[in-house]
């Protein structure tokens, strides 16, 4: 039994299509908090966390937009999640993927803070890895995944604290990766499975050889899920799609075995946008991943089934 701490993070500034502010709402009304009680978890709704009033940052790349509102809730959302993880497991409902400058930062701070290392598994159809600089569509929700894997040019945002290594970040399920992002990557050591890897080899042997990795170093293991990482045919809700996504089953299976490995320590569901969702299908699918990730099952299995 768990104790999950839902974390309502309806940031909406990291992109310029209206809607993810709603998110956190649409997964209540998908029944979030049930779905965990009924897999006999504990469930705490701490409501949605409210950033200080934002300030004057500003930076040199005229694309970026919305910099001071995301850096309050990158503050906001990095003291809320890393407070959960002392009490039990966080689960942050966005929102955009830029929440992640926070949640990902909260998390780091608390497996430093505790001497264990931190791993994060990026489930989305993009690699996050710009920076501040890098970005030309000046939407933040396209950077996180590059901030906590300390790369430069993050400035006027508070460092990261304890940056994440490469060879402690896997990427799931990409397929859009912008040339500045794809050059970033080159250098550095981070596990990169996209579409075609997941074609060639399926879904278990490149996830279990991450999650062996974080078995062997006794890692906290962050989730992060982008809707965008699903084929669009099945979850239409988001704003930016990209054909090609994973299928129903092969993100049950994610799932299944992130769960049976018994080392997610804490979860982000992101970039829903309950305004262009179809009669609530998206959110409802997420729900029954984050289910699937919490031990729903048709049959018993042995631990590790692989
Ligand atoms: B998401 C993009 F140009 N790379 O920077 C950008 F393709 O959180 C997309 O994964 C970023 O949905 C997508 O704007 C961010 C684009
Ligand atoms: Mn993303
Ligand atoms: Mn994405
Ligand atoms: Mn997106």
């Amino acid at each position: 039994m768990t104790h999950c701490i839902l974390l309502g993070a309806p940031v909406d500034e990291g992109q310029r299509r209206p809607g993810c502010l709603m998110g956190p709402a649409a997964y209540r009304v998908a029944g979030i908090a049930d779905t965990l009680a009924a897999l006999g978890h504990g469930v705490e709704d701490r409501g949605d966390v409210v950033p200080a009033a934002p300030g004057q940052e500003s930076c040199d790349n005229p694309a970026v937009h919305h910099l001071p509102e995301i850096i309050s809730w990158t503050n906001a959302l990095r003291e809320a999640t890393s407070a959960a993880l002392t009490d039990g497991m966080p689960i942050i409902m966005g929102g955009d993927h830029s929440l992640a400058l926070g949640s990902v930062a909260g998390v780091a701070a608390h497996a430093a803070s505790i001497s264990r290392p931190q791993f994060v598994i990026w489930l989305d159809a993009h690699s996050d890895f710009h920076s501040i600089r890098t970005t030309t569509s000046g939407n933040l929700h396209g950077t996180p995944m590059a901030y906590a894997n300390g790369r430069p040019g993050f400035a006027p945002l508070p460092p990261f604290p304890n940056p994440i290594p490469g060879g402690n970040i896997c990427m799931f399920g990409i397929r859009s990766v912008d040339p500045a992002e794809h050059g970033a990557m080159q250098e550095t050591d981070i596990m990169v499975n996209d579409m075609r890897v997941l074609d060639e080899r399926g879904i278990v042997a490149p996830l279990s050889a991450f999650l062996d990795r974080v078995a062997a170093a006794n890692g906290m293991l962050h989730v992060s899920l982008d809707v965008d990482f699903l084929d669009p045919s099945i979850a239409p809700a988001v704003g930016t799609t990209v054909p090609g996504g994973a299928t129903f089953r092969e993100a049950h299976l994610v799932m299944e075995l992130l769960h049976e490995s018994g080392l997610v320590t804490s979860l982000d569901l992101v970039e829903l946008n309950p305004f262009l969702d179809d009669r609530g299908r998206t959110a409802k699918l997420m729900v029954d991943l984050v289910g699937s990730l919490m031990g729903r099952k048709v049959f018993d299995r042995p631990t590790r089934s692989y």
